[in-house]
């Protein structure tokens, strides 16, 4: 009974990120656009290559816009696209506000953003910040000499022992080695928490405050609609650069975030810079356990929208070690954070990036057999669990691992700084530091996008950069949008399934069996609206009781075409995925409508967004009939807007949206 609708308008000065004190709540929680948005990451260097220097590019990914509006993402978040010595491929930038030149020029980034909007999606771009490039004009200064206006920019420490030359502490980086570089100019150290050419600023330093709300605001004023900020909690060091106990450096990651001013820093951030425009931000929250998440994430803070948790990504390692994992652990994961996230803390669903092996070889079954449906069972996985879905690129076609050999296969400098440090000082054996790093590398992500069945799968007509996954003849783009039971296809339906169904978004979850191994069977409510997930992860085929004896009357989707209704007995097949709809008992046998047709009764949940009618405030109306709902807008428009009256063709949208037209 409960219909939900969007109503834009043209030039609204509705602010998404400071809801109205009268904003409706649904389950609790305030709407919000990036709530209810799936946003898809695009590493550049390996998307698409426009010109043919092997190299994923601007313009390339201009030319794939529409292959992502159909597939349904809402946002696109680009990784780091600045000008960069990549000596970390962008995630160490020379220039702020220049596009890095093997990606194109400023004139193609903003052909790529208003190819975006024109689209009706978003685009947030990643805020690299805790570090810049040494080839960064702040530092090439900063090197310079002690009293060089720029030194306080970074953190220069002398060197300890009689002589001064051992680091000034024990601090490592997280690339291997020691996280201090001696720099011969100026006879000191100075800090880098990643690669030696990745030195950390000092935030304690309010000018490197300044010119970083600065260069943020240069972005947001071209348009962008946001951030992913890297390693964001590390910004703040702990005072004075103490050693770190053994205990913490178990853990450096922990140990190095969350320092004394981190919040007091994001607060500024976003009071001077993210409150002045409707935009969101996802910080890479690494170090940050789940208690600790409200603080930077809880509405009332004014810190971040919402941040990435590594619990469940990283449940295959230890540290740098591959290690097995078993269903029920990932499932006290979600269970965990449902119980500590409340309405107020809004979470994120992903399970790849760039930093990450794949999806499917990771989480699912990455053999010709089990591929296709373990692949559709984990995008049913991340399209109906809470938080904001990040999809990574490729895991929309179930892209696998690269078969790698030797160490001259990869190209990352983690795997390759790791090599020198492990291999040729003899810690560990070559045999056993690469078996490792098959399963781990962050190069397993970064091979290039599969387009088509041509020479380097239609990535690039010269010498890709990174080998492309010599399955690309099987496992591509072309082939999956013409085939009506690819992955693609799947993740498309799932995508539209997720926008059709608000409870998948703001609804409650229950895990109903969090014990049995290999069975993932969890419920999302809202009102009377209830959906259930069941999840077979495993390759044997499983016949399922479901808890309670309870009998779901619809199927919505399913991976493997099962039409099985009506029994609390389900008959599972190896990695296959079903989601159900079934009413509570309130509801016993009301129809479930997709639209809300004028008093019909029992209508389920509606959301219009905002883009449907192709505009961009976002305002909301609950209501069942179309009558009901006309009403509030036209009182919308009229107190917030100062329209006598809904414009004619707006009106004509909002009610064909109403009806589903
Ligand atoms: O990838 C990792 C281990 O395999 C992580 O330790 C990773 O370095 C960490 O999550 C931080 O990642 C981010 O910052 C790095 C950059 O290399 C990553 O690509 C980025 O996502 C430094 O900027
Ligand atoms: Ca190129």
């Amino acid at each position: 009974m409960l219909a939900v609708m969007a109503l834009p308008f043209v030039g609204s000065v509705c602010a998404q990120d400071m809801p109205k004190p009268e904003a409706k709540r649904i389950n609790g929680y305030t709407p919000m656009w990036w709530k209810e948005a799936v946003v898809y990451q695009v590493y550049p260097r390996s998307f698409k290559d426009s010109n043919g220097d092997g190299i994923g590019d601007l313009p390339g990914i201009t030319s794939k816009l529409d292959y992502l509006k159909e597939l349904g993402v809402d946002v696109i978040w680009l990784s780091p696209h600045y000008d960069s010595p990549n000596a970390d491929n962008g995630y160490d930038i020379r220039d702020y506000r220049k596009v890095m030149k093997e990606f194109g020029t400023m004139a193609d980034f903003d052909a790529l953003l208003a190819g975006v909007k024109q689209r009706h999606m978003k685009l947030i771009i990643d805020l690299v910040v805790n570090h810049t490039s040494d080839e960064h004009q702040w530092f090439v200064e900063s090197r310079k000499s002690k009293d060089n206006s720029y030194r306080e920019y970074y953190f220069w420490r002398d060197g300890k022992g009689p002589e001064g030359n051992q680091q000034p502490n024990n601090y490592p980086s997280f690339f291997s080695g020691s996280a201090w570089q001696y720099d011969p100019a100026t006879k000191q150290y100075y800090l880098h928490y990643f690669a030696v050419k990745q030195p950390d600023l000092n935030w304690d330093n309010p000018k490197v405050r300044a010119e970083v709300y600065d260069l943020m605001k240069f972005w947001l004023d071209k348009g962008v609609d946001g951030f992913r900020m890297d390693v964001i909690p590390l910004i703040s060091k702990p005072a004075g650069l103490p050693d770190l106990t053994s205990e913490q450096l178990k853990d450096v990651g922990k140990a190095y975030a969350n320092g004394p001013h981190m919040h007091e820093y994001l607060q500024e951030m976003n009071r001077n810079v993210m409150s002045k425009y409707d935009v969101m931000t996802v910080g890479e929250a690494l170090g940050i356990s789940l208690e600790e998440t409200p603080l930077m994430v809880g509405d009332d803070r004014h810190e971040l929208n919402m941040i990435f948790n590594f619990d469940a990504v990283r449940i295959n390692r230890d540290g740098r070690q591959w290690k097995s994992w078993t269903l029920p652990e990932l499932k006290a994961i979600y269970a965990r954070h449902a119980r500590e996230l409340d309405v107020h803390s809004w979470d994120t669903v992903f399970l790849s990036n760039h930093d990450n092996p794949r999806l499917v070889s990771s989480f699912g079954d990455d053999s010709t057999q089990y591929r296709v449906a373990s692949a559709k069972l984990i995008e049913t996985m991340l399209l109906t669990l809470r938080g904001t879905t990040f999809i990574y690129q490729g895991d929309e076609l179930g892209m696998t691992n690269y078969p790698f050999k030797g160490i001259g296969d990869y190209d990352d400098i983690e795997a390759k700084n790791g090599y020198k440090a492990d291999v040729e000082t003899g810690k560990v054996s070559e045999a056993a530091y690469l078996d490792n790093l098959r399963h781990m590398s962050r190069d397993n992500a970064r091979t290039p996008m599969q387009w088509d069945g041509s020479a380097n799968g239609g990535f690039t007509t010269g010498k890709p950069w990174l080998t492309v996954n010599p399955n690309y003849k099987e496992i591509n783009a072309a082939e999956e949008v013409e085939d009506k039971q690819s992955i693609y296809n799947y993740t498309k339906a799932m995508i539209a399934l997720r926008h059709a169904t608000p409870v998948l978004v703001y609804g409650s979850y229950e895990d109903l069996d969090p014990m049995n191994p290999s069975i993932f069977a969890y419920t999302r409510s809202l009102g009377i609206d209830r959906y259930l997930v069941v999840l077979n992860f495993s390759g044997n085929p499983v016949t399922y009781k479901i808890p309670g004896g309870l009998k779901p009357t619809k199927l919505l989707i399913t991976n493997l075409g099962s039409k099985e209704v009506d029994t609390s007995t389900l008959h599972l097949k190896p990695w296959e995925a079903r989601v159900y709809w079934y009413p509570s008992a309130a509801s016993a046998g009301m129809p479930r409508g997709g639209s809300i047709a004028p008093g019909e009764e029992g209508a389920m949940t509606k959301v219009l967004k905002c883009r449907d009618v192709g505009m961009d405030c976002s305002f909301e109306a609950r209501g069942n009939s179309e009558e009901e709902i006309m009403a509030q807008a036209a009182e919308h428009a009229r107190k917030d807007h100062g329209m006598e009256k809904i414009p004619t063709e707006i009106a004509t949208a909002v009610k064909a949206a109403i009806r589903d037209e």
